[in-house]
């Protein structure tokens, strides 16, 4: 409990001082791709977490996205695996519809979730086997929703793809109506509060969904990879997270008369690869 409550404090606090430098001008730099990118305010709040952690927790280790404990390969003890800032894009374009995202695991079990949507102050976090809240409001338990009758949530540029969009338009033709909120973690939120059913998507980082499947699985959410494995938090996976009957529609009728072509593309792009 020391923990969870370190955690939510030090993540208030490093949303508090990104809304306060809110107007500031920011510098923005291209990483992997001219559309992904990095600024200095994901820098440094990772770096304050990183530093807030380490002051506290020597013996803690820590995995985010911009740059630290890229060398972890295993999850022995505490491991904070981090996402500074969620939804870069819309932090750029929008300055809001961002979240910072923390997983806590110990020993490679699930422990704690976060998902910090900074700019409305709404903190979603997860005890795991206790219960997920928004604020100080718990969460309930998920209703049972079938696609024709549902809003789900994806990136439409999965639609664009040649093979993908056998899978992914038959999905959203079926669906009652698909959202793209851009951001991984409120995406995983967003199912956790029942507002979407499901969310799909074919690539994440383990700091994009570590500190969200601990939510989402809380309320009774079934978080899997689109061949219907277990995610693992040190892998890049696809995902697949909804309310019960919906993952299993999904799974059983939309991704598994793909599974030659979704194996195909898991082995060359995501095994081993993280
Ligand atoms: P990020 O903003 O932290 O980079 C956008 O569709 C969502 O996918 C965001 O949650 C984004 O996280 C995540 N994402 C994962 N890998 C990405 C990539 N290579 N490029 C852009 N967004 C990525
Ligand atoms: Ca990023
Ligand atoms: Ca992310
Ligand atoms: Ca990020």
């Amino acid at each position: 409990m020391e923990i969870y409550k370190f955690a939510y404090q030090i993540i208030n606090d490093a949303g508090k001082v990104i809304r306060e430098s809110i107007d500031e001008e920011i510098q923005i730099e291209t990483k992997s791709n001219p559309n992904d990118l990095v600024t200095n305010i994901d820098k440094e709040t990772e770096d304050r977490l990183f530093n807030n952690i380490m002051s506290a927790y020597p013996n803690h280790r820590i995995l985010g996205e911009e740059g630290h404990g890229k060398d972890i390969k295993d999850t022995d003890g505490v491991l904070w695996i981090v996402d500074p800032i969620d939804g870069t894009l819309n932090f750029v374009h929008q300055q809001e519809n961002f979240a910072i995202s923390i997983g806590i695991y110990i020993d490679g079990e699930k422990y704690a979730g976060f998902v910090y949507d900074v700019m409305n102050d709404k903190m979603y976090h997860a005890l795991a086997g206790k219960g997920a809240w928004l604020n100080d409001e718990q969460l309930k338990p998920l209703e049972d929703t079938e696609l024709k009758t549902s809003l789900i949530s994806t990136n439409p540029l999965w639609l664009t793809k040649e093979k993908l969009s056998d899978i992914y338009v038959p999905i959203v033709d079926d669906a009652r109506s698909t959202r793209a909120y851009g951001s991984a973690a409120l995406d995983f939120a967003n199912v956790a509060k029942g507002i979407t059913s499901a969310y799909l998507t074919m690539r994440l980082q383990p700091w994009d969904f570590a500190g969200g499947l601990i939510i989402a699985e809380e309320v009774g959410a079934v978080v899997t990879n689109q061949l219907g494995e277990k995610l693992n938090i040190l892998e890049a996976n696809s995902i697949l997270v909804g309310n019960k009957s919906i993952h299993h529609e999904l799974f059983n009728e939309y991704f598994l008369p793909h599974k030659a072509l979704l194996e195909q593309i898991h082995n060359d792009r995501f095994r081993g690869k993280s």
